[in-house]
């Protein structure tokens, strides 16, 4: 058995999504954030000392990081249907997606975010979240402009890891600048997993809207 410790409104919601698609008997154990701090239960840290979520515990590993649990999750139970082969060019693009998920693309993201949650004027900081925003997602545009998936024309786990992103775009009300990126979006809402994962999401978060 799969235990996912998830908190609301958190990346953790890849992870549902991979482990609907997977297959295999999972559990979840819901926290909820800080009403006034937006952090995680301190009961978190019991579970991984970085006390952030998704963390999985799975036949004995207790792992964290969102990028790290979907390697691990595809590696051992799906490695045929959410991967390209291993060794191949695909397979490649495939890492790549994945780690730009949670790194390039999230960094502006989350910079962008916090800056205008903290409303202070910034020297140069806005700009260049402004400016890096721009050039990953017209990256990520690019790349996806005629294509239903990041790597060939299946889903694999970089677009699970992916759809984080576009849908925090989406939040931030900025996704209409990106067609492609929207067209990606409904693309991966197809999906009865990724329905599954909204829906667990939304019944798991007790916070007021
Ligand atoms: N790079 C990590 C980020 C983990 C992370 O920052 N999770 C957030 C939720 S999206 C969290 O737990 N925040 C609450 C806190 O830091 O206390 C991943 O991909 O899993």
């Amino acid at each position: 058995m799969i235990t996912l410790h998830h908190l609301n409104r958190s990346r953790s919601k890849r992870i549902i999504w991979l482990l609907e698609e997977i297959g295999q008997p999972y559990k979840i154990e819901a926290y909820q954030r800080d009403a006034e701090s937006n952090l995680a239960p301190e009961s978190l840290k019991s579970v991984h000392p970085l006390g952030k979520s998704p963390v999985i515990e799975e036949d004995g590993v207790v792992l964290a990081e969102s990028g790290a649990i979907v390697e691990y999750l595809i590696d051992k139970f799906a490695s045929e249907r959410l991967a390209p082969a291993r060794g191949s060019r695909e397979f490649a693009e495939y890492l790549q997606w994945i780690q730009f998920a949670e790194s390039s693309a999230m960094l502006p993201l989350l910079l962008r975010m916090f800056l205008t949650r903290d409303g202070a004027k910034t020297n140069f900081l806005g700009d260049y979240a402004d400016a890096e925003t721009a050039k990953v997602l017209g990256y990520l545009s690019a790349h996806l402009d005629g294509k239903r998936y990041l790597v060939g024309d299946s889903l694999t786990g970089a677009d699970i890891m992916m759809y984080f992103v576009v849908n925090a775009l989406e939040q931030s009300g900025a996704l209409g600048f990106f067609p492609v990126l929207e067209a990606y979006l409904q693309q991966l809402r197809t999906h009865s997993g990724c329905q599954k994962a909204e829906a667990l999401e939304t019944e798991l978060d007790t916070a007021e809207a």
